[in-house]
């Protein structure tokens, strides 16, 4: 066997101490490579916090991998050196300590798979086992399956887990305790995430990242984010203690100015490997065995991380390369200016696309409902809206994003992920905020240029699509009330309709 070193890859998202190609490196031979390339923070216009947590965030586990006795080499994004891509990197590695071969964990992302794949050097790549779901397993659990449901899986990975359960029994009879959440919004949120002052290393990040993404979507100020797994853990004591309690109740609420509400902003973190699934679920389990908080929020937290988001890698991993290509609606409409500077007189969006612009974050209901509603209802290519959420938020990579966007989101996989479209007129949104007090549009009207765009949009959508849906059970109410509308003022909502989508098109403000 040849004892010389190997280039063992550390990539940005796997800042896991226990990942991997590091279990299967050796410290006395290999060298462990981390790279700030230009190939990974620019294929997509990423939101400048999200460079900027990501490049602190290993600078800072490659720091503790030193310390740990491990040999490192990291290139920073400006050495004049840098090769500006992960593979460049790997070879550039090679040469300098005379390696022939590397070791990887699988990306998360099918791009940077094929870049390894193709690679002049062999590259051994080793399963992420960060997941609680192998691809294997998913792949037997979707065999034979008509529909992939969520909660079917959810079950599965409960009892594979233990989390919640009582014997073989789930806690409390039920599995899934929804019905008791989603509460409108509160009178006031008595929680917030916790903040860290950016020490001397995210110091030197954010010079770096305003020096080189400045024109990036997405502002750099206030940078509060956790940067290593100490920190990280400390922000997610904090949300049990003090946030998950209500998570449920208030799960889908939205608030102006309110942008964390009862969420735990955790995912960034979860996501970059600082912390991992087992350790999140086990203090939300804890602090509900210790009378800390109720089931119905503990319990749909857990259903978070363990069903739906090994359920979305999962999907990604089944579905192949060509997923965040899917466009089953055949939508083409270009994505609106105002997803890139929040000028809009549509409170909703406004709020959200200026929090994410902010924060690099929004929260699931504004993902889903605002942000992910509208791209749907107003048909734009799902492409460009797949290509702006992994752009945007601070947790996003493809194998979690994608499914979300194309998949539960925009509907372009057509039904893969959800059996009906993520549709709402405005009622919903005002429901579950406080967004339309204080909006340009009214909510209660329907039609016309004062009424809520999303009310026409909604209609709209429906008719547009009749020929898919208008025979699915779940949409079948939906439609009869449609028909019933009679011509008249279909008429007149498909105007409204059309009359707001032109002027979308044609670039003036809405
Ligand atoms: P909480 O509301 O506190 O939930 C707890 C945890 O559950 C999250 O941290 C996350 O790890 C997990 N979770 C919850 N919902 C999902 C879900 N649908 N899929 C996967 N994990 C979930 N999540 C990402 O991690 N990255 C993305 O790029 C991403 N893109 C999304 C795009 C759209 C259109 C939608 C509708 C959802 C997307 N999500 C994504 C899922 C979800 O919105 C975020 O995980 C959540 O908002 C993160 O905030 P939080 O940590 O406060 O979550
Ligand atoms: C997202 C990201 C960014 C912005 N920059 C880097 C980087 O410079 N070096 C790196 O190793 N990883 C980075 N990442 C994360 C990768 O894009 C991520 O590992 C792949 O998309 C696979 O999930
Ligand atoms: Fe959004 Fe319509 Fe409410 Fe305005 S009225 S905030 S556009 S849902």
């Amino acid at each position: 066997m040849s004892d010389k070193p190997r280039i063992v890859l550390i990539l940005g998202d796997q800042l896991s101490p226990e990942i991997r190609a590091l279990r299967e490196a050796d410290k006395d031979r290999d060298l462990i490579l981390m790279a700030e390339v230009a190939d990974e923070a620019s294929y997509v216009p990423h939101h400048p916090k999200k460079i900027a947590f990501l490049f602190a965030a290993m600078r800072k586990f490659a720091d503790r991998l030193k310390s740990d006795g491990w040999q490192v080499r990291y290139t920073t994004l400006d050495d004049p050196d840098n090769a500006g891509s992960i593979p460049g990197e790997i070879l550039r590695a090679c040469d300098a300590v005379g390696a022939e071969e590397a070791l990887a964990t699988e990306p998360g992302e099918f791009r940077l798979i094929e870049a390894l794949e193709e690679m002049p050097v062999p590259v051994h790549v080793f399963p992420d086992d960060r997941f609680l779901c192998s691809h294997a397993e998913f792949e037997d659990w979707a065999e034979g399956r008509k529909e992939l449901r969520m909660e079917y899986f959810y079950r599965e990975m409960r009892r594979k887990t233990g989390l919640l359960m009582d014997g073989d029994k789930p806690e409390g009879g039920k599995w899934n305790y929804d019905h008791e959440n989603r509460k409108p919004p509160p009178g006031s949120v008595e929680a917030a995430p916790m903040r860290f002052t950016p020490d001397e290393t995210v110091e030197a990040v954010l010079e770096l990242v305003k020096s080189r993404f400045d024109n990036n979507f997405g502002s750099l100020d206030d940078f509060w984010f956790a940067t290593d797994t100490g920190q990280a853990r400390r922000a997610l004591t904090h949300f049990v203690k003090t946030a998950l309690p209500c998570f449920g109740d208030f799960q889908d609420a939205m608030m102006v100015g309110e942008r964390f509400l009862y969420h735990s902003v955790v995912s960034m973190y979860l996501n970059a490997g600082l912390l991992t699934w087992q350790e999140i679920c086990e203090a939300a389990e804890q602090a509900y065995r210790n009378g800390d908080a109720p089931l119905n929020a503990v319990e749909g937290f857990i259903r978070q991380i363990i069903g739906w988001r090994e359920y979305m890698r999962g999907i990604y991993f089944l579905e192949g390369p060509d997923y965040t290509r899917r466009n089953a609606l055949n939508h083409q409409r270009k994505l609106p200016g105002f997803y890139w500077d929040a000028e809009t007189d549509m409170t909703c969006l406004s709020e959200a696309i200026a929090q994410t612009r902010d924060e690099a974050y929004a929260h699931h209901i504004q993902r889903l409902m605002v942000t992910g509603n509208f791209a749907l209802l107003a048909g734009i290519d799902p492409h460009e809206v797949h290509e702006w959420y992994l752009a945007v938020y601070a947790d996003a990579y493809e194998w979690v994003e994608a499914p979300n966007v194309i998949g539960m989101s925009q509907w372009a996989d057509g039904g893969i992920v959800g059996s009906k479209p993520y549709v709402s007129g405005g009622n919903y949104i005002n429901k579950m905020s406080d967004y339309c007090k204080s909006c340009a549009y009214d909510v209660k009207v329907k039609t016309g240029e004062g009424a809520c765009p999303f009310n026409y949009l909604y209609w709209a959508f429906l008719d547009r699509h009749a020929d898919r849906f208008s025979g699915n059970p779940r949409m079948a109410q939906m439609y009869r009330t449609w028909e019933r509308m009679g011509e008249d003022k279909q008429k007149t909502t498909l105007e409204s309709a059309e009359a707001f989508l032109g002027k979308l098109s044609s670039g003036a403000r809405v």
